[in-house]
Parts: structure tokens; C-alpha cells; sequence
């Protein structure tokens, strides 16, 4: 078992906790410190069910042992699939606690992603709910232990059938190790996947307390708030900017929504008193609409986060007049870096910018495609390192080359304009990959998936501006043999295993690829050929 690391240069490390943005706490003792301080509040509201800081607490350290009495030892890997439940917190604390690693998966995803993430991670146990959105995880969870030799346990939340039941646990002191080191790893997100299969990315205690301790602070959360969790929780960006982390950091109140819709969303809103949450762009547009014609009393949102993707100027001006809130923009990556627009920014930076990075230490640099720093106001590559971006990617030496400079800074992939003012534009990205919705999906990996059909000889996937999801991906095929319909092509991929967002959003058939005189082309320049191609026909049709 390959150990799981993260490290940065002793030097950095050192000055990083000479700063006191590494103050040495864990998950484990901030929550213990929270519910000896108040043990008594509330710190998580599920469906049915409210949990003090005390009780949360005591759950995180009986799940703690029910897992160490499986026979898994500190270190070994849990991946962690579970919906908007107030057991997601209570599941994540208790690994925390028995220093097992968990590997966060979305609800979304599916046979292909879990087995890669199990794989990857080595992991010895997996985590499911029994049945959500109509989706029965056990059969899941069945073809996943199937082929994944070193997944021994799999534990449910809900009805096990043959698996363990995660309310068959019971506590044992005993069996709990000493803490964590704070510079251990504590979990591992999912990337977006900018090319082929997702990495994992390693946070350790240290720089992931840091990232939230200080978005709390700048997102005004105190214990007084009440912050919802309406996106899939497994997503970086409700986790800790600011998140349910950083509102149990500061003693806050969370309320887990099953649903970012509408109707279910404003019913908890007005019910929990709900004053702070946050929403990809998509959502944020629902919302305002719905806000309109709702009989919810939505008055106590302050503060609403918008990110994941690119916030339209003219969407976020309608944030404050309808929600009644402020708006606060959120660019962020799983891989660390986090930016803000603060809440004392005047109106023009919180609708027209991304905002500015948490640390004074993050340190930002905007290329030009020669890598010489372009001058602010101008679009350039956005590279950066500090507390909480990491350094390498788990077990993936040729993506890390890629992705990291030989000094330590992440290549983040995306495109942005600095101003004078510090603040970061979001332009676009400079890889092959489509955000749908703050979904990242990688291009290459649908692809692959595409040429595994028979009829397919050959497919590029591009991503097309969609009014609503911000980026649609449409996949352009050149077919072999009998051309196949559309709709073929989107049943087959969906028996591939996939997250359902991964479906292409439109097929477009083609003869050939265009191709360079000397006949060859790279898929990056066939894709923005397709692309701009595409745009080309659609302004056409519309005649402008
Ligand atoms: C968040 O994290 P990831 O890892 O799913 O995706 C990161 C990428 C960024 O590199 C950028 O391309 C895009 O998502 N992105 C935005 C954005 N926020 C993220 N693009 C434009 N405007 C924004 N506001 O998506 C994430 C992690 C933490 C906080 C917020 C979002």
C-alpha cells in the first residue's frame, strides 16, 4: 500500500507555521475542542434528525471504532459516497478520528469512477447510503467489490443487506489510536479531470483547517450563522469555502438540504433561518427566478456564495435587489487555491470579479503563453502555490510533471485577467475540458468512452456556451459502418458506468477531421477547430 503523502519544502513548511497559518489543530481536535466548549448546540440538521457538537462528537468516535473493529488499521483508504445527510459528518469525523483517509465521491458518480477511485487509493472500504435519488448504491457498491481486490468492507448507511450497517457500530475507546499529526493527510478530493481520469488530491489537517478557518473569517460566519449545505457536499467548495467546516469551525449551525432546488432549498431556508449558502451559477439563476413568485420568507440569507464557474456580471447585479443578500463570488479548485470578493468590496468588484486568493502567502502568477508574466489587465495562465495548494497529486508522477512547475506551482489550467486592484478576472480555461454547471468533465475521458462503440470511428468532445449550464459538451463523431442515431450513442453512454452529467448534451455527426497538411493535428487544435467551426454554423443559422 502506497503511503499517502503531502509535502512541502521544509523551509516553506516552517514559515508557513511561523505565520500561524499551520496552527497545528486537526479535524479531530477542533471538533473535540467545539464540543467541550458547547456541547449542547446544534451542530448539524438532517433530514429528521438535529445533532449538538456533543453528540456529532460521540457518532464520529463510535464510527471511529466500529471501523477499527473491521480490522482497518490508520492509514488504509475509505471511499466516502453519501448524499446531503447529517451522516456524512458524523462518517467523516469518525475516519478522521481512527486516522483512516477518506476518498470523497460524488452521489452522481457511478461503476467506472468508483472503481478507478477505489482503485487508486488502494482503498479497503467504501461508504454508501442504500438507496437515494431512486438509485439503489448496494448494487453499486456490489459491482465495485467485485472488481476492486483490496475493498474489504463496505458499510451503509441505511438498509445493509449483506453489507455492514453503519448503525451496527458500536463505541469502544479502547480502540481508538492517538491523533493525527497535523501535517498528515486527512482525505483526499476528486479533480475535476482535466485530462483522462480524475487525480486524487491529498489535504492534509494543517492546510485544509487553514483554507477554512480563514474563508470563515472572511465570509463573516460566527457562531451565530446558519449556513446550508445545498450543493453535493462531497464538493470542495460547500466542504470549506467556507462550508460545513468552516461553519462547525467557528461553532456555527449546518443544515444539510437534500436538494439546491428551489422548492426544497427556500422551504429549509425559511424553517432553519438559514443565513448563509452557496450555489454554482446555474442555481444561482433558478433561484432568482423562483425568488420572484416564492411565499418563502427568505429574509434571513445574508450572505450568498456563487462559484464553480463563471458568474455572469448581469446575473450576480440581480443577487442583491431579489435574494436580498450579499453576493459573495467564490473561484476556487480542489487543488487549493481559494479566491473571494470580500463583503465590504464595492459593488462593481463583488459583480464583475472573481475576487482575490485567502492567504497573503498564495502566491499568483498570470502568464503570457511563453511563460513571461503578463502585465495586469491582461489574460494570461494562472499558476500559483502557498498554504493550501498542494503539491502533487496521489500517485500519478506523469500528471504531477504536467501539472506542477519544477518549483512547486500548480498550473491551474484556467485563463484569467489580474487588475490593478488584485482582483482576478475568470477568462476561460486553457485545457480541454467543460465545466457544465461547476461539473468538470475532461474530454479525452468521454472520448475514450465514445470509441469504444462499434459505429464510432473517431470522436472529439467540445464544450459549447449554453445559456443555462454556462458550458454544454457536445461530442462530434465521424461514424464507422452504419451511422448511428443520437440517441444510441447517449444509451450506450450511459451503460458506460458514468456520472449521468458526463452524457453528451449533443452529438453532431461529421465525415472527417480536418487535418494539417502534413495530415496530422493535435486534438487540442482539432477541437477548437470543431469548436469555432460549430459557433461559425450557429451564428449563421441565426443569422446574425
Ligand atoms: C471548484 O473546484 P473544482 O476543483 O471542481 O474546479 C476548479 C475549476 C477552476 O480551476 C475553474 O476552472 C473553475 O473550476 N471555477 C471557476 C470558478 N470557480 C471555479 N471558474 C469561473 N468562476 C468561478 N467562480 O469548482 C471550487 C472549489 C472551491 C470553491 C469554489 C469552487
Amino acid at each position: 500500500m502506497i503511503p499517502v503523502t503531502q509535502i512541502w519544502p521544509q523551509d516553506v513548511a516552517r514559515r508557513y507555521r511561523e505565520k500561524g497559518y499551520w496552527n497545528g489543530e486537526t479535524f479531530t481536535s477542533f471538533l473535540n475542542r467545539r464540543a467541550a466548549m458547547h456541547p449542547d448546540r446544534i451542530a448539524v440538521v438532517g433530514d429528521g434528525v438535529g445533532w449538538s457538537y456533543a453528540e456529532l462528537q460521540t457518532r464520529a468516535e463510535t464510527v471511529a471504532a466500529g471501523f477499527l473493529a473491521l480490522g482497518l488499521a490508520p492509514g488504509e483508504r475509505v471511499v466516502v459516497q453519501l448524499p446531503n445527510i447529517a451522516e456524512f459528518l458524523s462518517v467523516v469525523f469518525g475516519l478522521f478520528r481512527a486516522r483512516l483517509i477518506p476518498v470523497f465521491a460524488l452521489p452522481a458518480q457511478r461503476l467506472t469512477e468508483i472503481r478507478h477511485f477505489a482503485q487508486t487509493a488502494e482503498a479497503s472500504a467504501y461508504v454508501v447510503k442504500d438507496r437515494w435519488d431512486e438509485f439503489d448504491y448496494r448494487h453499486l457498491a456490489r459491482a465495485v467489490k467485485a472488481e476492486v481486490p483490496t475493498l474489504r468492507h463496505v458499510v451503509v448507511v441505511g438498509e445493509a443487506e449483506e453489507f455492514v450497517p453503519l448503525d451496527g457500530f458500536t463505541p469502544d475507546a479502547g480502540l481508538l489510536p492517538a491523533d493525527a499529526a497535523p501535517c498528515d493527510v486527512a482525505f483526499m478530493q476528486i479533480s475535476g479531470g482535466t485530462t483522462g481520469l480524475s487525480k486524487l488530491i491529498p489535504r492534509t489537517h494543517d492546510d485544509y483547517i487553514y483554507s477554512f478557518r480563514e474563508s470563515a473569517r472572511i465570509c463573516g460566519l460566527s457562531e451565530k450563522s446558519v449556513l446550508m449545505v445545498a450543493l453535493p457536499a462531497a464538493h470542495n467548495f460547500p466542504m470549506s469555502s467556507p462550508g460545513f467546516f468552516g461553519a462547525l469551525y467557528v461553532g456555527a449551525r449546518v443544515v444539510m438540504s437534500s436538494s439546491p432546488s428551489p422548492d426544497r432549498a427556500f422551504a429549509l431556508i425559511e424553517r432553519e433561518r438559514v443565513t448563509t449558502t452557496g450555489l454554482v451559477p446555474p442555481l444561482a439563476l433558478l433561484w432568482l427566478q423562483a425568488a420572484d413568485t416564492t411565499s418563502a420568507d427568505l429574509s434571513s440569507l445574508e450572505v450568498l456564495h456563487v462559484g464553480g464557474a463563471k458568474l455572469m456580471p448581469e446575473v450576480a447585479r440581480r443577487v442583491r435587489p431579489v435574494l436580498g443578500c450579499t453576493l459573495q463570488q467564490v473561484f476556487g479548485m480542489a487543488e487549493g487555491l481559494v479566491n473571494y470578493t470580500r463583503l465590504d468590496d464595492p459593488e462593481e468588484v463583488i459583480v464583475s470579479t472573481q475576487g482575490r486568493p485567502i492567504s497573503p502567502d498564495d502566491e499568483v502568477l498570470v502568464l503570457d503563453d511563453r511563460g513571461v508574466p503578463a502585465p495586469d489587465g491582461t489574460p494570461g495562465h494562472l499558476l500559483t502555490r502557498g498554504p493550501y495548494t498542494i503539491r502533487g497529486y496521489h500517485n500519478a508522477p506523469a500528471a504531477n510533471q504536467r501539472a506542477f512547475t519544477p518549483d512547486g506551482f500548480y498550473r491551474t489550467g484556467d485563463i484569467v485577467v489580474r487588475r490593478a486592484d488584485g482582483n482576478l478576472v475568470v477568462q476561460g480555461r486553457a485545457g480541454d475540458h467543460i465545466n457544465r454547471a461547476g461539473e468538470k468533465i475532461s474530454a479525452e475521458e468521454i472520448e475514450d468512452h465514445l470509441l469504444a462503440h462499434d459505429n464510432v470511428f473517431d470522436a472529439a468532445v467540445v464544450s459549447i456556451p449554453d445559456d443555462y449550464l454556462g458550458e454544454r459538451s457536445c461530442a462530434f463523431i465521424i461514424p464507422k459502418g452504419e451511422k448511428p442515431r443520437s440517441a444510441a450513442i447517449k444509451a450506450f453512454m450511459r451503460t458506460r458506468g458514468l456520472a449521468d452529467f458526463k452524457v453528451p448534451d449533443q452529438i453532431v455527426f461529421v465525415e472527417r477531421f480536418e487535418t494539417t497538411a502534413v495530415g496530422k493535428i493535435s486534438r487540442k487544435e482539432l477541437r477548437a477547430r470543431l469548436r469555432a467551426q460549430f459557433l461559425e454554423t450557429q451564428r449563421e443559422k441565426q443569422g446574425v
